[in-house]
């Protein structure tokens, strides 16, 4: 890997505001506060901020949030929330984010996309 290959890695999909709730922080559970963030998948990452001029910002200070997808689970769930098309991605260090939008297609391409780079990353 070419060095500082972390601060700029491929975009996979991008360009999205996702509804987001950060239920569990290491194991530790917290209470479920939806928010719209603007999310940017990369080879390895997912990234939320809730400024999209901050997309792709990975620096000390920055309000990104960068959940690494290698060892992650990720699977639909109806169980914890009413809400439609609700996905479920469990860290490798035991943080949980429901994802959810209202439009189905839309929820599945993210869906799809996050398995992949789950599954590519994960064999990596
Ligand atoms: O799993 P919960 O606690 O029923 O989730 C709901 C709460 O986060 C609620 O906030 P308050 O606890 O401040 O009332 C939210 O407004 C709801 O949206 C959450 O339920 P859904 O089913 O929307 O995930």
């Amino acid at each position: 890997a070419v060095a500082g290959a972390a601060l700029f890695e491929p975009v996979e999909l991008k360009g999205e505001h996702l509804n987001v709730a950060k239920i569990s922080d290491s194991g530790k559970k917290q209470r479920k506060n939806w928010t719209s963030m603007w999310t940017v998948l990369t080879l390895d990452q997912l990234l939320f901020n809730k400024d999209r001029q901050q997309e792709s910002a990975q620096k000390p200070g920055s309000k990104t949030d960068v959940v690494q997808l290698c060892g992650a689970v990720v699977e639909w769930t109806t169980e914890k929330s009413s809400r439609k098309n609700v996905f479920q991605i469990t860290t490798n260090t035991g943080s949980e984010y429901l994802l959810q939008v209202e439009s189905n297609s839309t929820a599945s391409k993210w869906y799809d996309a996050i398995r992949k780079a789950v599954n590519s990353s994960t064999k990596a």
